[in-house]
């Protein structure tokens, strides 16, 4: 199978951060605003009202030609037919998510050299590497890295690395700069006044000088 090539920007909508806004109207901004790949995150939502989400984000992105992943939860990205699945270190191992999922991606969230090699030997498709910078957004558990702890997982593993965690348009750069092949990031889009805007100026620093 040939690598997989991440876009530069990996948009994730969390109905929690939309400031109260529809989640479907945001995420058709985000579409509009050129997002390629988006993960549906909804650590609040009962079952039912996530997979109905998941299934209305499945129909949207897809007709933009948008890769869809959805967190945690590996039943919803095959009942909604999603790309794939995001993990974290408590999650279902991986081994077993890939009976589930097949060949969708599966993403492992890391946060030290080790964690990312073994997400590597697992067979995951892709890795987050964060929280890189401070964030208000989730309780991680872990100190900000700053980019300088991306060049060590950057040589560690091969696998594509999003990296996560207090990335803005302010400071997205700096972590592409770092080695990282894609930047997440809720807050600073989702809380923008103008999703849109916000989402095509991010992704035309990516080809700024
Ligand atoms: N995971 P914001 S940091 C969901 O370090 C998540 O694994 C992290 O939100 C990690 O872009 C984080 O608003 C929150 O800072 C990212």
């Amino acid at each position: 199978m040939s690598p997989l090539i991440l876009p530069p920007l990996y948009a994730i909508l969390d109905p929690e951060q939309t400031k109260g806004r529809d989640p479907e109207a945001v995420l058709r901004q985000l579409l509009e605003g050129g997002a390629k790949i988006i993960q549906l995150r909804a650590k609040a939502m009962a079952p039912k009202d996530f997979l109905q989400l998941a299934r209305s984000a499945r129909s949207l992105s897809r007709s933009r030609d948008c890769r869809l992943i959805i967190n945690d939860r590996a039943d919803i990205a095959v009942a909604c037919d999603a790309d794939g699945v995001h993990l974290g270190q408590e999650d279902l191992p991986l081994h077993a998510v890939r009976k589930i999922i097949g060949q969708k991606l599966i993403g492992i969230s890391t946060h030290e050299v080790d964690q990312a090699k073994e997400a590597e030997r697992g067979g995951a498709d892709y890795i987050g590497f964060g929280p890189m910078f401070g964030t208000m957004t989730k309780a991680t558990g872990y100190a900000a890295r700053g980019v300088e702890m991306l060049r060590p997982i950057r040589s560690a593993v091969k696998l594509p690395i999003v990296a996560i965690g207090g990335i803005k348009e302010e400071n997205v750069q700096e972590v592409w700069g770092a080695g990282a092949d894609s930047a997440a990031i809720i807050s600073d889009i989702l809380g923008a006044e103008d999703v849109t805007a916000k989402t095509k100026r991010i992704l035309a620093l990516h080809s700024a000088p």
